[in-house]
């Protein structure tokens, strides 16, 4: 450890506090990396944390047989509201599996397809709203109105319930008790452990009426449920009455209470921020726009209502999406841990369940893989052919291995769909005063950013 390089102004006690915004861990993370290389380490009081962005040592992390998912940080702070769901879950713990294999089924791509339609009715209501505050002459809030559209997607797909945020000013009571729950687990990061509980007094009471009103919000859908003795399969009713199909046994009250928490909240607030980063890159490129407008003409003609298949072919639309989370990963690190005494990249001794923070913004930044012009904006890197021929483990937005992203598949198609809808029927008009500003609560999220929409004629 010794070798790895840490800023160079250390503070006793204090650690490398130095020149930081406690707001923003990731973005002083990604500066603290330019300057101190591929693998590093930051001190923030007591703990000692590792970070690696270089291909070559997150290539290696990626390796099933030597390395598994950690759950610490931001992820271990989750805990207390999230459980043994699945996102907070310790490789261990046998409702990992359980659950896996329980809920897989419901991102297979038969699900997927059941899901298109509720996925395209949630959209109307966003377009519905963007018509009138367009037709108002006002600009639309952009991160504000992704993430009812997410959240409405979720809640109907995956439990069959309206939050009815398309119909509220402000956002649902349950997405700001989400972000103070966010917020407040990237704050624990950073005050030293002992001292937490007196430093954040009044947040932890704030968290503890947070959590316990997340856990209202969801036992109310999960009774209702119950009542009425079943949905239409869905990931509620399999969390309820699916049996493992080896071993017969059911998730408990109280495990089903912390997926539907886990599912309402990672199933919106990470693809929210993809799809506005994605707007904020179309709307300051509007070669890029025009590209995948014509795409979206020529795959989808004159339907109003394109067909699951529709959405797979749009190919350019979804490079759209995967350079918007090359550069902003909406879920910027995920944490690796040794399964046995080890040597990262032949280089750093690592001992059993010691660990390391992959900085994904900054992998995905590589310019040994992704060149010198690796900040600027450019969906043609994610052509099959460059696909092809870059190195493995290079792009990592959904994490990796067992542990990845279950809802991969779910919020690409979804993703990709919104923004073809809103490409067909808007220009977009950026402000051109707008500096992208990244708000952080352990995801990612442009901050204060509005678009000018005007209406563009149908084509067909
Ligand atoms: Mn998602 C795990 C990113 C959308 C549900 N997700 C992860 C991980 C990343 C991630 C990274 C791995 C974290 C880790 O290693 O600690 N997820 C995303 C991104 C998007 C996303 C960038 C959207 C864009 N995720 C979704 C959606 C759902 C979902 C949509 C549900 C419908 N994600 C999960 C769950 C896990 C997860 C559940 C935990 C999986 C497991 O550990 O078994």
């Amino acid at each position: 450890l010794n070798r790895v390089p840490h800023p160079p102004r250390r503070l006793p006690l204090l650690g490398d506090v130095v020149g930081v915004d406690r707001r923003k861990p990731v973005q002083d993370s990604m500066r603290l990396a330019r300057e101190l290389g591929p693998v590093f380490r930051r001190r923030i009081f007591n703990k000692e944390i590792v970070l690696v962005w270089g291909a070559g040592p997150a290539a290696d992390l990626a390796d099933e047989s030597r390395f598994a998912k950690h759950v610490g940080l931001g992820v271990a702070n989750l805990r207390p509201i999230a459980g043994d769901g699945l996102f907070t879950a310790y490789n261990h713990e046998p409702n990992w599996q359980l659950a896996h294999d329980v809920l897989v089924p419901g991102f297979s791509r038969d699900a997927m397809e059941g899901y298109h339609g509720m996925m395209l009715a949630v959209a109307g209501r966003l377009t519905d709203r963007w018509d009138r505050e367009l037709a108002a002459g006002r600009p639309v809030d952009v991160p504000g109105d992704m993430t009812k559209l997410t959240l409405e997607t979720i809640a109907r797909t995956g439990f069959g319930h309206d939050f009815g945020s398309f119909e509220r000013d402000r956002p649902h009571p349950f997405v700001s008790a989400m972000i103070g729950t966010l917020t407040y687990a990237q704050r624990l990061n950073a005050v030293p452990g002992p001292l937490a509980p007196l430093l954040l007094r009044g947040a932890a009471r704030r968290n503890a009426a947070d959590m316990a009103y997340l856990n209202r919000t969801v036992d109310a859908l999960v009774e209702e449920r119950r009542g009425s003795g079943g949905g239409d399969g869905d990931l509620l009713d399999r969390m309820l009455a699916t049996e493992h199909p080896s071993t017969g046994e059911k998730l408990s009250a109280q495990n089903v209470r912390r997926q539907v928490i886990t599912f309402l909240v990672a199933g919106h607030e990470t693809t929210s921020g993809a799809l506005s980063f994605a707007l904020y890159y179309l709307a300051r490129h509007p070669d890029i726009a025009a590209r995948a407008r014509a795409e979206v003409d020529r795959v989808w003609g004159g339907t109003g209502r394109p067909g699951y298949e529709q959405v797979a072919k749009l190919r350019y639309v979804r490079r759209v999406l995967d350079e918007s989370l090359r550069l902003w990963p909406t879920a910027p690190a995920f944490a690796r841990e040794a399964r046995g005494d080890t040597v990262l990249a032949g280089e750093h001794p690592m001992l059993r369940g010691a660990w390391a923070l992959v900085l994904t913004p900054m992998l995905h930044r590589d310019p040994a893989v992704w060149g010198e012009n690796a900040e600027d904006f450019d969906p043609d890197r994610f052509t099959p052919q460059a696909v092809r021929t870059r190195a493995p483990h290079s792009f990592k937005p959904f994490g990796t291995g067992l542990r990845a992203c279950i809802g991969r598949q779910f919020a690409l198609h979804e993703a990709t769909l919104v923004l073809a809808l809103l490409l067909r029927r808007y220009h977009f008009h950026a402000d051109p005063a707008y500096q992208l500003k990244v708000t952080e609560r352990l995801t990612l999220l442009p901050e204060d950013f509005r678009l000018r929409l005007s209406r563009r004629p149908l084509p067909g």
